[in-house]
């Protein structure tokens, strides 16, 4: 029993593990020399001593945090709109507040890695500074998240955004020349994530062979939702701008493939910096660095990203990447094998779908690569348990 009894002001107490570096001791450390010849008879069991790291079991500490209610001040509510380095800028609705974010809050959230996010809701308590404004607040409490799309970094995983309701996935016809492997890892991290996922070929004023109509005709078919855009030629800005009204979007793709300047010419007054690709390597120059959360005058919401080289959706299990591809759901059944993983196997519907045409070679050829690739993770986990992601 606690002479406190279960009030407001009980701070509650979390044992936390600490954040491990490695997860073998780098090397053996015999910080002892063997014992001498004649000490050995009070050595009975052990002739020599090492020192080593500790077990993972003693590695925690005690964490002791305050409900946020028993902090100064009121409790307000708002949506993270960007994030600078150790700074969130959070809209309350009326006015965004920078706030930082409690440190026992980090600490919680470490094995995270994305503590907060843009598009996540957060409740703060505002700072009162010396002259008595509020100015910044501190992040309490993240809200736990609707959707995220997300993607790895090697051992880590990263939230790009989160809550939002869709991606707008881009790809450039030319300059940077479209990458269609990549527009389905796009798919696959938004199914992931909860998110329904639009494609968008921008730059079709490049396009005199008719290359777009091909490749969104191919996601058509499967279906989703597809758009042909030329923000400079302002081509299917209003579908676009259409798609977006009242929801809350990503728009994601690789750099340079004009994401910032189809938000310009969907809402001019948004004004976001754009430049042009590299003449030389055609590609882009990463003019866009911090995901940001915009409002539409169309109402909703989108949030602008940087663009990336490659996306690894390492964080998707194995056996579970065949339903992210949506056109192989239903002929999964029909696959000879319950266990088939539609790469060798006889009898499998998948691949006879493929031979007969009813299932794009490019798809298929974007899930075989996805399946070798997530085999190699699990390899890694199967083999060394502690490999977490995450
Ligand atoms: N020809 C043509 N050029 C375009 C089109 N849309 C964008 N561009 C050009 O492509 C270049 C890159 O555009 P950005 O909007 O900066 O591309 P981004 O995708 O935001 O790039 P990052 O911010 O680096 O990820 C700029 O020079 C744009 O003018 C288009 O529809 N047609
Ligand atoms: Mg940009
Ligand atoms: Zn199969």
């Amino acid at each position: 029993m606690t002479d406190r009894g279960p009030g407001k002001d009980k701070p509650r107490k979390d044992r936390m593990h600490f954040r491990r570096n490695r997860q073998q001791p780098a090397r053996r450390k015999h910080w002892q020399l063997p014992p001498e010849e004649s000490a050995r008879d009070d050595l009975a069991t052990t002739n020599r001593e090492t020192v080593r790291t500790k077990g993972e079991l003693s590695r925690k500490r005690t964490v002791v945090q305050r409900e946020p209610a028993c902090l100064a001040g009121t409790i307000a509510e708002g949506i993270a709109v960007a994030v600078r380095g150790q700074y969130v800028d959070v809209d309350d609705g009326n006015r965004v507040w920078p706030c930082t974010v409690r440190r026992v809050l980090r600490t919680l959230l470490i094995r995270d890695r994305s503590p907060v996010v843009v598009g996540d809701r957060v409740s703060f308590t505002p700072v009162v500074d010396a002259a008595g404004n509020a100015n910044e607040g501190v992040i309490e409490k993240v809200h736990p998240r609707r959707t995220s799309l997300m993607r790895c970094d090697g051992r880590r995983t990263h939230v790009i955004a989160a809550n939002v309701d869709q991606a707008v996935i881009v790809g450039s016809i030319f300059e940077p020349m479209i990458k269609i492997h990549l527009l389905d890892r796009y798919l696959v991290a938004a199914h992931w994530g909860g998110l329904a996922g639009i494609i968008c070929v921008n730059k079709i004023d490049l396009d005199g062979e008719g290359f777009a109509d091909e490749i969104l005709d191919q996601y058509r078919r499967i279906g989703y939702r597809a758009v042909a855009t030329s923000a400079v030629a302002g081509i299917g800005i209003d579908e676009l701008r259409s798609l977006m009204a009242g929801k809350t979007t990503l728009i994601v793709g690789q750099s340079g493939v004009g994401k910032s300047s189809l938000l310009n010419a969907i809402q001019p007054g948004l004004r976001l910096p754009t430049a042009p690709v590299s003449e030389a390597s055609e590609k882009g120059r990463h003019t866009t660095t911090t995901a940001v959360w915009l409002k539409l005058d169309v109402g909703g919401a989108v949030v602008d990203t940087p663009g990336i080289r490659a996306l690894d959706v390492a964080m998707v299990p194995l056996n579970e990447l065949e339903q992210h591809f949506v056109e192989f759901v239903d002929r999964v059944p029909h696959c000879k094998f319950p266990n088939c993983v539609h790469i060798h196997e006889e009898g499998c519907a998948i691949r006879s779908a493929v031979e007969a045409g009813h299932i794009e070679r490019d798809r298929y050829d974007s899930y075989v690569e996805l399946f070798y690739e997530l085999s190699e993770v699990s390899k890694l986990l199967r083999e060394k348990p502690g490999h977490g992601r995450g």
